[in-house]
């Protein structure tokens, strides 16, 4: 039995708006590091398999309804029985690429201005929560969003939403590390080879980076 230690896994996040090309850049990834010879998983949030990702998947369909911070809990409690498995596969060398993650959390709920809601009360819950060493935040205007097809019967799909939950989350990367802004109007290929410098770089000093790390609070 060798005392070497396996060398751990990343957690790499990609965010951004409904269209955005985050699942189609998230299996382009997986790809590209499985053929670098890591081992991959890709997940996302909401996880809908889960009892918890159910309600969810029901809310978000509109057939149930849910009090805004009750749902938001729940949707923070589905990435909470999740971090447990998050912190094995990572320790033991698999490198994991999520789809969504504790940012849509906070922006989607804070963006219903409910008054008692703020991106600072939302974020909460998230504290303590697996941290990504790199969240590649998608970046696209609306007119090219649009163009990527109408909006789906899901809730949240319509414009003023989607105009709130932009402006959130720039607010909220303004106050984050580790987030590169990757310009996601360019063609699949482009934001694909743009994504693989960033993550690249980002394995490249897993090393120097220690121990996965844990989300803080928000800082001004
Ligand atoms: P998201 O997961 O962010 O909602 P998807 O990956 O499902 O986005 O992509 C939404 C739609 O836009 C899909 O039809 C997809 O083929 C298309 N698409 C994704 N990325 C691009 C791109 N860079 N240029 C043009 N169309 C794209
Ligand atoms: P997709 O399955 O198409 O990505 O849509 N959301 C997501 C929240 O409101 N809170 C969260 O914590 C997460 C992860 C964003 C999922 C929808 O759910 C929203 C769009
Ligand atoms: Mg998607």
């Amino acid at each position: 039995v060798g005392h070497e230690s396996t060398r751990r896994g990343a957690l790499v996040v990609v965010e951004g708006l409904d269209r955005a090309g985050k699942s189609s850049q998230c299996e382009k990834l997986r790809d590209y590091l499985s053929e670098q010879g890591h081992t991959v998983k890709y997940i996302r949030f909401p996880d809908r398999t889960t009892p918890i990702g159910k309600l969810i998947d029901s809310y978000l369909r509109g057939s149930t309804d849910q009090e805004d911070h009750s749902i938001h809990l729940l949707f923070s409690a589905n990435r909470w029985e999740l971090a447990k498995s998050i912190q094995e596969d990572i320790a033991n060398g698999i490198t994991i690429i999520v789809d969504r993650y504790s940012y849509s959390g906070a922006v989607y709920s804070a963006a219903k201005a409910n008054p008692t809601l703020s991106l600072e009360w939302a974020w909460q819950p998230e504290i303590g929560l697996p941290r990504p060493d790199i969240c590649l935040f998608l970046s696209i205007s609306a007119e090219e969003a649009a163009k990527r097809g109408g909006f789906g019967a899901e809730r949240y799909e319509n414009e003023a939403m989607q105009t709130r939950v932009r402006e959130l989350f720039r607010t909220l990367f303004e106050r984050q590390e580790d987030v590169s802004i990757i310009d996601a109007g360019k063609s699949l290929e482009e934001v694909s080879k743009d994504i693989q410098v960033v993550v690249s770089e980002c394995v490249g000093r897993l090393g120097a980076t220690g121990p996965l790390r844990t989300l803080g609070p928000l800082v001004n």
